[in-house]
């Protein structure tokens, strides 16, 4: 996989935004879905994903949506930081399979951490 391919419509995330997979969702408005990580790096750790958007990764976010997807990730990590209380949260996102990517709709992780919790990657 490189930085820059094809969106394939029937990834992982594209499937959940069409109701063709589950999800446990937390937040969702027209503009971005929230939902737990299924292989979670700590107690809470959520994915937020844009809708309407074909790219693959934060290279690929059309500048005029990527204002409104950010807010969405700060309301969610806000929410998470109300709900779980932890000492640190981690955002991120990976861009390409040599950066870690593994589903290719951009996504970004929400990572509660507690002190003395040993980091993941
Ligand atoms: P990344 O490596 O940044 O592409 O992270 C992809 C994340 O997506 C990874 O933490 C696991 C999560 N994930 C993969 N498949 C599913 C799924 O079917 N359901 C949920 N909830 N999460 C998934």
């Amino acid at each position: 996989m490189t930085l820059h391919a094809d969106y394939d419509p029937d990834n992982i995330f594209a499937k959940m935004l069409r109701g063709e997979v589950p999800c446990v969702k937390v937040f969702e408005d027209d503009v971005a879905l929230a939902f737990m990580d299924i292989f979670p790096q700590a107690e809470g750790h959520t994915l937020v994903i844009p809708k309407d958007v074909e790219a693959r990764n934060l290279l690929e976010m059309p500048k005029d949506k990527l204002g409104p997807y950010m807010k969405r990730v700060q309301k969610v990590t806000k929410a998470v930081e109300k709900a779980l209380k932890p000492d640190g949260i981690v955002v991120t996102q990976f861009n390409g399979a040599p950066a870690g990517q593994t589903v290719y709709h951009l996504h970004f992780h929400i990572i509660p951490r507690r002190e003395g919790e040993p980091l993941g990657r």
